[in-house]
């Protein structure tokens, strides 16, 4: 099986989580893709859908889907969204994608987060992926430097403006043993809009595509 059919294979098992007249909050990345165009196939008659990135707003209206605006909704039953990194405390990194911090308030918005992904994602402990770090432009460098001195070696990301009109850092080396400690410590850096550690909102339920069948963890 390849990796798109593991992704499809957690997409198509969220479908599950969905019920008539809710609305749902939908994430970013190939994953959440894949479960954007199942949406599209299932037809669930929802309220409407809340998107984490106008990717996201763009695929779910090109497939006819109704998309609310979050300050129009109050709080979210259910988000679904992938990752780049899963913990077995359910705790992710997020980001590669670069929708983060619209990604971190729509979870936060929602009482339950369904992570969906193929069982690459599956780690002993986060921090092989490198860690996205969303900056607003004038601070960019006085953050890097902050990064550096927790121990990060952080880069740039070329070419990448956020739907914020920001840019992100990608950060190696830093040490996240304690991963809600480190979310709030970088959190706390003047310049900082949000970085990819989903500690304080971790995910729910993990479903995970696998080559012996879905996994499902809560
Ligand atoms: C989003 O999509 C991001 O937070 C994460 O970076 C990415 C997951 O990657 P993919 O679904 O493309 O494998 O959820």
């Amino acid at each position: 099986m390849d990796v798109r059919a593991l992704k499809e294979m957690a997409a198509e098992a969220a479908l599950s989580y969905i019920q008539p007249g809710m609305v749902v909050g939908v994430g970013t990345g190939s994953t959440s893709n894949l479960f954007i165009d199942a949406l599209g196939r299932a037809q669930i008659h929802v309220e409407g859908y809340v998107a984490s990135s106008l990717a996201t707003e763009a695929r779910l209206k090109s497939l006819g889907l109704p998309v609310l605006d979050l300050n129009a909704t109050g709080d979210i039953p259910v988000y679904i969204d992938g990752a780049d990194e899963i913990d077995p405390h359910f705790r992710l990194i997020k980001g590669g994608g670069g929708a983060l911090t619209r990604e971190k308030i729509v979870a936060s918005a929602a009482r339950r987060f369904i992570c969906i992904a193929d069982n690459s994602k599956d780690k002993p402990a986060l921090g092989s992926f490198p860690l996205p770090v969303e900056v607003i432009p004038f601070a960019r460098s006085f953050v890097a430097r902050q990064l550096v001195k927790l121990g990060g070696s952080p880069v740039l990301r070329k070419d990448v403006t956020t739907d914020n009109g920001n840019v992100i850092l990608d950060v190696t080396g830093l040490d996240l043993t304690d991963p809600l400690a480190m979310e709030m410590r970088i959190n706390s850096i003047p310049g900082v809009l949000d970085n990819g550690i989903f500690a304080q909102r971790r995910a729910d339920v993990v479903l995970m595509g696998s080559e012996s069948g879905l996994i499902s963890r809560a």
